[in-house]
């Protein structure tokens, strides 16, 4: 009876009669090879650099003259310095976007660098650049846009052997391209040759995707072909560089084409796919796509790009990060600044892996084997992993590290060549005794990368509570990812409550309000506060772990708007009117559309301020309208009698769209009238982010 038992147990284990343990097998869609190439790349860089660039739209028509095409300094080694010295692994360059230039001298059509007068027409931004990554030990990408807005047999087959040529030039001519990448936006508008007309096409068959694979497959094997629906990388489905935390590598993949109208799915993948289809989550470092001079003081700020990192990259997708380049051919240097602020943060979260030198144990090893033990996980190398027993779907590893450590970040990896496998999963830390959980999620893929609030302790346990079969991990890191130091945003609002906060809650925060110069007046903040009356707010942010703090932000506040009363608005309803008077330029009044200029806007102030001057903030939205350029201001104690206080201009607002400050001869007034003469740009519309007055010296 013993004996039975015994063989019973023997059976049910991965062992064959030679005591060697029979590997796992493969669970659902798999990688390929050209897929196992890219998913370590995780991290690289798109350049929107084309006609818009030069005509500052994000959607040319079509309509454009190559000769607008003119960059000064181009320079693709700029670029790829950049980019290398970022970390990023990569450039995918878009050769040619929805307006049809293209970037490389193409025999297909005339519409190229080739008629341009940069370089006497003898330039090639493809050459360059796939050079310079050469150089600097960059993949190299391309972006093809399907689109052609300025292709006369757009919505024709005639068109689609253009395509296909086009594809074939650039997967030819400049050496071993690592990903093709092929945009959802398809048919619609353009310039067409000069027929400027609507143009409907069915993506899912107009451009014949069988063959582009073809073509893709035998100019460039290697090659990742990114779309929608791939047939290798997949669009994560928002352009917010975000995957959702719960994300599937794998899809019903023949479900999905070139703008499939179910692409929220594309964020988590379906648990059900039926091939290995994983995602590449794309945003860029500015609002736009393309550089807009407008948008130099809104490149993100360090936390949000950790956001990004950290839903990217930790969420079983890779980072594709756009680096709009500039009229002048270059890499803005605010850009490529903050670009190095993120490498320095994403090297000291990763400085140390804690988990090394842990001592890993598992609830189960496959067959009692070496090959699949617990240090697999521990051990640097992504070709070896633990596994337990084939039936096994819930396991879990406990990490005991040599003392106490204080930890913020769990990294962990499945090994994917057999599938991904875990759809639920929780974490616990040994706190006085007891296991506490810390964190619960569901899946892994690739990487996940979990951040918490720094604990610390001597044991940390991984629980695999639901997978589709034998969990494999081939990595498990522990970090403590220093405080993220970022400036304090200072805001009131409009019943004088200032609030301070900074993203990372671990960072201190000083602030003092007024003018006192003494330094012992530095208070700790811990709750919102009142301040009615004008005055200025000082706050920094303080490292509790280490002597660095930030720069000291100032804000100052004027008089706050809560009796205001909105009287007139020239356009709209007067409910609308208060957006410009919530102390927060993200929110605006805009005039209606067909209106025309001037527009105005009228304001008690509840009683007689003498005011020194005025501020303005424009409109802060992606697509902004209505900016002022030119202006007057009036002022009236009895709303009936009025005088002009202030006239003139918002030099270069368009450009630069950040508070504007006008000093008027001090006047006691009542009622404000501000009046909109002109706006930058076509739109015959009106907005106003914030109003407000000054009525101090400074
Ligand atoms: C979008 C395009 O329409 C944008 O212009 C940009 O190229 C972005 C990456 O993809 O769908």
């Amino acid at each position: 009876m013993r004996r039975n038992m015994l063989l019973l147990t023997v059976g049910m284990m991965a062992c064959n009669v030679f005591g060697q343990t029979k590997p796992p097998a493969s669970i659902g869609p798999v990688p390929s090879q050209r897929q196992m190439l890219w998913h370590p790349l995780e991290y690289y860089a798109f350049v929107h650099f084309n006609m818009n660039t030069f005509t500052n739209m994000e959607w040319g028509t079509g309509s454009e003259s190559p000769d607008q095409f003119h960059p000064l300094q181009l320079d693709t080694r700029q670029w790829a310095r950049i980019a290398k010295e970022a970390g990023m692994k990569g450039i995918i360059l878009t050769a040619k976007h929805h307006d049809g230039f293209c970037l490389w001298p193409t025999a297909t059509t005339a519409h190229s660098v080739k008629n341009s007068a940069w370089r006497n027409g003898e330039g090639d931004v493809l050459r360059d650049l796939s050079e310079a990554c050469r150089e600097y030990g960059l993949k190299f990408g391309v972006y093809l846009s399907p689109w052609d807005r300025n292709n006369q047999d757009y919505g024709s087959p005639a068109y689609v052997e253009v395509f296909h040529t086009q594809l074939r030039e650039i997967l030819n001519n400049y050496g071993d391209v690592f990903e093709v990448w092929f945009d959802g936006a398809n048919g619609g508008s353009g310039y067409y040759g000069g027929a400027n007309e609507t143009r409907k096409i069915d993506s899912r068959t107009y451009y014949e995707w069988d063959k582009v694979t073809e073509i893709v497959r035998e100019m460039q094997p290697d090659a990742v072909i990114f779309s929608d629906g791939g047939p290798d990388i997949r669009w994560v489905g928002n352009e917010d560089g975000m995957a959702n935390e719960t994300n599937w590598a794998v899809m019903r993949r023949a479900e999905i084409y070139p703008g499939w109208p179910r692409y929220v799915e594309l964020r988590s993948g379906h648990p059900d796919g039926t091939h290995w289809l994983p995602a590449e989550a794309d945003v860029s470092i500015r609002p736009g796509w393309y550089y807009h001079p407008a948008e130099d003081h809104q490149v993100k700020s360090l936390p949000a790009l950790l956001d990004i990192y950290y839903g990217s990259v930790g969420r079983n997708a890779s980072l594709l990060l756009n680096l709009p380049v500039d009229q002048r051919g270059l890499i803005h240097e605010k850009d490529a600044q903050q670009l190095m602020v993120l490498k320095a943060q994403l090297d000291r979260d990763f400085a140390v892996d804690l988990a090394r030198d842990s001592e890993v144990t598992a609830s189960q090893v496959r067959g009692n084997s070496r090959e699949y033990t617990a240090a697999n996980v521990n051990d640097g190398n992504p070709a070896t992993f633990w596994a337990p027993e084939d039936t096994t779907v819930t396991a879990s590893l406990t990490l005991t590290f040599p003392t106490a450590l204080e930890m913020n970040r769990l990294l962990l990896q499945e090994y994917i060549p057999l599938g991904q496998r875990v759809q639920e999963f929780s974490i616990e830390v040994k706190a006085t005794g007891h296991w506490k959980e810390i964190d619960r999620q569901t899946t892994i893929g690739n990487k996940r990368i979990l951040r918490f609030d720094p604990v610390t302790t001597r044991q940390l346990r991984i629980n695999i509570l639901k997978a589709k079969g034998a969990p494999l991990l081939s990595n498990i890191g522990v970090f403590r990812a220093p405080n993220v130091l970022s400036e304090p945003a200072i805001r009131r609002s409009r019943q004088g409550l200032v609030s301070i906060e900074v993203p990372d809650k671990q960072l201190n925060i000083y602030y003092k309000v007024g003018e006192a110069a003494d330094e012992n007046s530095w208070q700790a903040y811990d709750a919102c506060f009142r301040a009615e009356g004008p005055t200025v707010v000082r706050a920094m942010a303080v490292d509790p772990q280490g002597p660095d703090s930030t720069a000291v932000v100032k804000r100052y506040f004027d008089i706050f708007k809560k009796d205001w009363k909105v009287l007139k608005v020239s356009s709209g309803e007067l409910e609308e009117g208060y957006k410009m008077l919530d102390d927060d330029p993200g929110t605006f009044w805009a005039s209606h559309e067909g209106i025309g200029l001037p527009q105005e806007i009228t304001i008690d102030l509840g009683k007689v301020e003498r005011i020194r001057g005025f501020s303005y903030w424009p409109m802060q939205e992606r697509w902004s309208y209505g900016i002022i350029t030119e202006y007057e201001l009036l002022g009236s104690n009895d709303n009936k009698n009025w005088q002009i206080l202030s006239s003139g201009e918002f030099a270069n607002i368009g450009n630069h769209p950040v508070e504007q400050f006008k000093s008027v001869t001090p006047v006691p007034v009542r009622f404000l009238t501000l009046k909109a003469l002109k706006v930058h740009g076509e739109i015959a519309r009106v907005s106003i982010g914030e109003f407000g007055i000054l009525t101090t010296k400074d």
